[in-house]
């Protein structure tokens, strides 16, 4: 028997027809850092717990109904983002028609955004918890284990009978070093393509107007570079197997403190670890120096990914991004320069753009020379700005809702930058990528090195396919 399963969702029994709808799947590659803080936190208080990945096992409703009958657990806590939620009910939903004594405690972003209103969505569950959950989850598994009162517990939306309870919030966790690192132990980090990833602050003092800011809130936390140092140790020391492949940063914002960040980097590299530290995303554009980037190289990482959106500073600052047009040029020279290969994620179509400022992005597009391009729309997440935007100004025109299918769609549009405009964008946007990729092929040193590489016939077919394509992909339309 355990005390607390905890759950994350995903690619559910995919046999029963919930299947994830979104084109190319979900991405769930790395492993549930929130379940593992909790799961760290209760057991350091003598609660017995596990974690499952939906997405890579008990795939069907029996195997998964048995699994969770063996347990036979106290209560089940499962993770939910907006993406998600559909699933979270679906599992709810089987577990209470199963199991009526078991507590279903659901948690994370999708309920801090659209908070009391969850119930409206997602029926069969005892508790929802908003804000962090190591001391909410701990106090109603030891209520629940002390036969106390669970209708008061701060930072619950609490269901009785048929009563709803809105308890007052919590405050969050001043001091982050004092949180066990998370269970790693319990999860099989073989599931995952990037099985390390570290948390070292929480919150983001920006408040993007596309970013759900609801569950850390918008004060910065960071832990100690030491005790983010030590955590990095203990990954060495003990999950070696996974460490050439890196240790991926989950933050939102790293590098709030520059100096901190920089510590961090400091003591790895004093200390003979060897760890290298990936920047999916985490990095903010506006703190970034040389000396930052110099440091990130010795450690070992190749290549850092930011978080560009527009290259317009109209478009930037009504996006409360904290960023412009000349800082995201001098940083993508700065990280060139350092020898690191530059990514960067767009929004196509943030509020403030227009067919007019489309042309300047093309041209500026044009000029960057990334390594790696990712381009988006911009999806208005409940709780979010563009959400309330979208929703109650007349200029918008809401295009689809449903946030779980990914339809590389708008997902909105206005009088100013309409749908069509919207897709010509993107399209162009993704025919500049595949041209600037295609000059870096011709240069004389590149068609060198491929003709060097020549083996067999089979190298050159190779070879001529992949031409091919970067060829063909400079006209392809990407969306219609
Ligand atoms: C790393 C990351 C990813 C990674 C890994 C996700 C993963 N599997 O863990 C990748 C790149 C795969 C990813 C994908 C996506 N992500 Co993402 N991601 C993040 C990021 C930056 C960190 C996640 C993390 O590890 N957090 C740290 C842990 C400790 O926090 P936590 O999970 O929220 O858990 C705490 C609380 O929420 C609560 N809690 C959570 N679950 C539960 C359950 C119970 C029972 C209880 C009691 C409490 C509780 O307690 C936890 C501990 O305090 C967050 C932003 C953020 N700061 O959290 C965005 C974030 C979660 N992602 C977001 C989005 C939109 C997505 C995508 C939909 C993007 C897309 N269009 O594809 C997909 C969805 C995929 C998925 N299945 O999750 C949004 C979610 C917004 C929303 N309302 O849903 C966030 C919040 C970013 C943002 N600010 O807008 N993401
Ligand atoms: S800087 Fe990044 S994490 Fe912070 S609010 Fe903006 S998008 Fe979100």
């Amino acid at each position: 028997m355990t005390d607390v399963i905890l759950i994350q969702p995903g690619n559910i029994f995919p046999n029963e027809g919930f299947e994830f709808k979104r084109a190319g799947g979900l991405w769930t590659g790395t492993p549930p850092l929130g379940l593992a803080y909790m799961a760290a936190y209760i057991r350091k208080s003598g609660h017995s717990v596990k974690i499952i990945d939906l997405n890579k096992e008990y795939k069907t409703v029996e195997l998964f109904l048995k699994f969770i009958s063996i347990e036979s657990p106290i209560a089940v806590g499962i993770t939910c983002v907006t993406a998600t939620a559909p699933y979270v009910k679906k599992i709810a939903e089987i577990l209470k028609e199963n199991f009526p004594k078991i507590k279903i405690i659901i948690g994370g972003p999708h309920v801090n955004a659209v908070k009391h209103n969850i119930f409206d969505e997602i029926k069969d569950s005892d508790f929802f918890v908003l804000g962090e959950g190591e001391h909410t989850l701990n106090e109603i598994i030891l209520n629940i284990k002390n036969k106390k009162p669970l209708d008061k517990i701060k930072g619950t939306i609490y269901k009785k009978g048929k009563k709803i309870i809105i308890n007052e919030l919590r405050e969050t966790i001043k001091n982050l070093d004092e949180l066990p690192f998370p269970a790693r132990d319990l999860l099989n980090l073989d599931y995952y393509i990037n099985p390390l990833n570290i948390l070292t602050s929480r919150g983001c003092p920006y408040g993007c107007i596309y970013c759900d800011q609801s569950t850390f809130g918008l004060k910065w936390r960071p832990r100690s570079a030491e005790n983010v140092y030590e955590e990095i140790k203990h990954i060495s020391e003990n999950y070696t197997k996974y460490l050439p492949r890196g240790i991926d940063i989950a933050d939102d914002s790293f590098n709030i403190d520059i100096n901190r960040a920089k510590k961090i980097l400091d003591l790895v590299y004093e200390n003979n670890l060897g760890v290298k530290l990936n920047f999916g995303n985490g990095l903010r554009m506006n703190t970034i120096d040389e000396e930052f980037l110099t440091k990130l190289k010795r450690n070992g990482s190749e290549t850092v990914f930011y978080g560009i959106e527009s290259l317009d500073d109209d478009v930037l600052l009504k996006a409360h991004k904290g960023q412009n047009f000349s800082i995201i040029k001098r940083v993508i020279e700065l990280t060139k320069k350092s020898k690191i290969k530059v990514g960067g994620f767009f929004i196509v179509d943030l509020p403030g753009m227009n067919d007019e400022k489309a042309k300047i992005t093309i041209k500026r597009l044009s000029g960057l020379n990334l390594d790696y391009y990712g381009f988006s729309f911009a999806t208005p997440y409940p709780g979010t700005e563009l959400h309330r935007l979208i929703n109650t100004e007349e200029n918008y025109n809401v295009l689809h809702e449903d946030l779980s299918i990914d339809k590389d769609q708008p997902f909105y549009e206005s009088k100013d930058f309409t749908k069509e405009e919207k897709i010509a964008l993107y399209n162009k946007m993704c025919s500049v990528r595949n041209k600037l990729i295609l000059k870096r092929y011709l240069t004389p040193k590149a068609i060198s090195q491929k003709l060097v590489s020549i083996r067999s016939l089979k190298d050159v077919k190779r070879i001529w396919r992949h031409f091919y394509n970067l060829v063909s992909n400079t006209k392809k339309r990407y969306i219609n």
